[in-house]
């Protein structure tokens, strides 16, 4: 079988989520560090276009977004069981709300310090202005935010070990996503936003002792090797889509927040979870790139 691949960097809090995940279900993989700002110029011919990280590979398979890296790996590897009830809404609010708290806060924290072409990348990712100053206007609210979110998580770990019952779940994978990286990029934030929080304080650090899995470099350029040399796998079935697209169909795929570059193929499986296209791509031949269905927006070329 082909290894788990991970692009990603280690400063990354999507990718956290997946290294957590590949801890919980103790698995072997490779991990391919990408740059933290574009050009990414052995990452896109992987994906087409989509420059977010974490991005995960498996032979010529190609998850984008952490949504359907984290379902494929609980769908390969079921055991322990890691998604809950209604796990996926949860990831959602802590990708999106909880982390654009976290972004804010980070950054009025580190204020002057983040470097200039950091900066303009970020501006190109979300086609906006990056206002350090409108950041560090915002912050009262948004550390209000975050501990509001944070007080759900502290009372959440009231009666179990973590947030879905006594082994760790998807919520806590998601939300763990938060507390680390507000934690490592502005301590001093974390301590003052978590205070108090005695339970959310013990759960930090029985998430962080789930570990990484075990983890080996890989070079970015073996990566593009392993893929230009294995097949896709079977595509998952497809079922009628609200869309009316259907497997066959030339379309082009976006993130619907931000990072929005469009990734064009042939659509070779839909269904309520999972946008899968074909893209032939000269010497890398034929890949599936996988993408979640919710927070993407598909179209017809
Ligand atoms: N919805 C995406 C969001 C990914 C995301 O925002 N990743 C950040 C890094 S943690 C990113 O790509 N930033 C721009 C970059 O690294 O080029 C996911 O769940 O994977």
């Amino acid at each position: 079988m082909s290894e788990i691949v991970l692009h990603h960097y280690d400063t990354s809090p999507f990718s956290e989520k997946v290294r957590v995940m590949l801890g919980v279900k103790g698995l072997a993989w490779r991990s391919v560090i990408q740059p933290v700002i574009m050009p990414k110029p052995e990452l896109i011919p992987l994906t087409g276009g989509y420059r977010r990280i974490p991005v995960m590979q498996i032979g010529a398979d190609v998850y984008c977004d952490s949504q359907v890296i984290l379902a494929e790996i609980e769908a390969r590897h079921p055991e322990p069981p890691v998604v809950r009830g209604a796990d996926w809404a949860v990831n959602l609010w802590a990708d999106r709300q909880w982390f654009q708290a976290t972004v804010a806060v980070v950054f009025a924290e580190l204020g002057d310090a983040v470097p200039k072409a950091f900066i303009e990348d970020r501006e190109k990712l979300s086609g906006r202005p990056f206002d350090i100053a409108a950041m560090k206007a915002a912050a009262p609210y948004a550390r209000a935010q975050w501990r509001a979110f944070a007080a759900w998580l502290e009372d959440g770990l009231a009666g179990d070990a973590f947030l879905g019952g006594g082994s760790p779940s998807l919520a806590d994978v998601a939300a763990y996503m938060n507390v680390w990286w507000l934690s490592s990029a502005a301590p001093r934030a974390a301590e003052e936003l978590l205070s108090g929080f005695e339970r959310a304080e013990a759960w930090r650090a029985r998430v962080a002792g789930l570990g990484h899995g075990d983890r080996s470099e890989m070079s970015p350029a073996e990566a593009l090797v392993v893929a230009s040399h294995a097949l896709a796998a079977p595509p998952p079935p497809s079922e009628e889509d609200p869309s009316g697209l259907r497997p066959g169909d030339r379309v082009v795929v976006q993130a619907d927040d931000y990072g929005r570059d469009p990734v064009a193929g042939t659509l070779v499986a839909l269904n309520r979870s999972r946008a899968v296209v074909a893209r032939e791509c000269g010497e890398l031949d034929m890949l599936h790139v996988h993408f979640p269905r919710a927070g993407y927006v598909l179209s017809r070329a």
